[in-house]
């Protein structure tokens, strides 16, 4: 499957009816419905997680164009991915108006309107959308795509810098627990200045490496310092009465949570969903004959009833196919626990489980025991699938003192570390001779460690990589 990750994740999709990408414009797919159950449950625990201290809003889509265009360095990194409205029927419109690409434009001067005292803040909005972005990269489905159909973007404004630098890190303990509960590997790293987010301070990043050791970049939280509350003039009356600007964040995820749980969790069979987001958490295959059909079935509707009623997921597949083809389907749509039970089985009163990130057959008693073991099934399977990923990321993560070795380490499907003085000529330099990115830092350099590029003492470590 590495050799061929890109053919395997194409196939994928439509097999398992994620998503269709025949849709006729380019970099714009359709949901289908296996692959919008997964981005439902996806979306329930990010909203459980944002829910806890943001407030869910929703603008419009559309952001004119003197908007747009008034942060500089905003307008400047977009906008060569801006799709514009330029027509209402048949008359042409007064004033341009985007699609967002992302939403800073859009809500940052009703902020203005609504931020007047130190009372309203912190203020904590979030949104899911459809954003829009003109990409001219390689377009791949749910990984680089036109219309990003899940945009989770928070947006938050503080009275201090203090309180805003204290929001970049609560960001990134709501996406490590976000990515943790579907067992995703990540690599944090501060992004270079040359990759930060247009307008931003700084940018903080999660990447992922996908199993032909591309790495994916699947959430970013910025530091918007005041740049942007003073284009939109966003400020509040202090306690003492002096007005000041707000120190702002912003952070977002997109579909590629669902491309990173696909391709770093699967096999050559198919998908190995994690429970939280499995349509079905437990498939029941029942194994009919003739003969005691009913009862087999009845016992099947019982198990589902009793599964439910402990809040799991269950679906029966009784479809009048033979019992292999629902065992191949079943695990191609990575359901992660399927109890098979025939005739034999109702007389022994057991079940037969199947994991399947491991695919070892367990006996289950069908007695009260029975869901409490089906609960600890579907725990180690999620526990397997996140160590397994995890240990596959420590793998491939490979340190180098030698620029020149950089190249070896990344062909080969890995991430490469470095010392890096930290100067963007020689952060530059290892792109330009290597053709990589450099990721950013991800942590400090070890006492008396030396730049890869100039030789001068290293202040950190840096990873590089070759980027979806
Ligand atoms: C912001 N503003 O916009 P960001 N297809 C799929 N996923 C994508 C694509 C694409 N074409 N482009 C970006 N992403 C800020 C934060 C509001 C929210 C994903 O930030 O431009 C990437 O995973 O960095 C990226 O990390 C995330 O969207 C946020 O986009």
């Amino acid at each position: 499957m590495v050799e061929n990750f890109s053919e395997w994740f194409h196939d994928i999709l439509e097999e398992a009816n994620i998503t269709d990408s025949r849709y006729p414009i380019k970099g714009m797919a359709i949901w289908m419905p296996y692959g919008f159950k997964i981005r439902k449950y996806m979306l329930e625990k990010i909203k459980e997680l944002l829910d806890k201290d943001h407030d869910e809003v929703l603008f419009p889509l559309l952001v004119p164009e003197a908007e747009l265009a008034k942060e500089g360095e905003h307008v400047k990194g977009f906008e060569d991915e801006v799709y514009w409205v330029t027509k209402g029927g048949r008359n042409d419109l007064n004033e341009k108006l985007a699609l967002r690409p992302t939403s800073e434009t859009a809500i940052y001067p009703m902020y203005a309107l609504w931020i007047r005292s130190h009372i309203d803040l912190p203020k904590k909005y979030y949104q899911v959308v459809n954003t829009f972005r003109y990409e001219t990269k390689h377009t791949r489905p749910l990984i680089r795509v036109r219309e990003i159909t899940t945009f989770k973007e928070a947006h938050t404004a503080h009275a201090t810098k203090e309180e805003c630098d204290e929001q970049i890190e609560d960001f990134i303990e709501i996406y490590k627990e976000f990515l943790d509960s579907f067992g995703i590997p990540y690599l944090i790293s501060k992004r270079p200045v040359w990759d930060t987010f247009p307008g931003a301070d700084y940018t903080m990043a999660f990447d992922a490496i996908m199993p032909d050791g591309k790495t994916l970049q699947i959430g970013t939280i910025h530091n918007l310092g005041q740049t942007f509350a003073k284009t939109f003039d966003i400020t509040f009356e202090d306690k003492d009465g002096e007005h000041k600007y707000v120190y702002q964040t912003c952070a977002g995820l997109s579909d590629r949570v669902v491309a990173s749980i696909i391709g770093i969790h699967g096999d050559e069979k198919g998908l190995r969903l994690p429970p939280m987001v499995s349509p079905n958490q437990i498939t029941i295959i029942p194994i009919l004959f003739k003969k005691g059909k009913e009862e087999v079935m009845a016992k099947c509707t019982e198990i589902k009833e009793a599964l439910e009623d402990a809040g799991l997921r269950v679906n029966i597949d009784d479809r009048d196919i033979r019992p292999g083809k629902k065992f191949y389907d079943w695990e191609l749509k990575g359901t992660p626990l399927k109890l098979e039970l025939g005739p034999r089985d109702l007389e022994n009163n057991i079940t037969i489980a199947m994991r399947r990130d491991e695919g070892e057959k367990i006996e289950l008693a069908l007695d009260d025991t029975l869901v409490d073991n089906v609960k600890d099934l579907l725990d180690k399977s999620y526990e397997n699938l996140k160590g397994s990923a995890w240990k596959f990321q420590e793998e491939h993560v490979k340190f180098t003192e030698n620029i020149d070795e950089i190249a070896e380490l990344v062909e080969a499907g890995n991430v490469a570390a470095v010392n890096w003085c930290g100067d963007e000529d020689c952060g530059k330099e290892i792109e330009e001779k290597t053709g990589y990115d450099v990721l950013g830092i991800h942590k400090d350099a070890e006492d008396g460690a030396k730049c890869i590029v100039s030789g001068k003492d290293a202040k950190y470590v840096a990873l590089v990589a070759k980027t979806y």
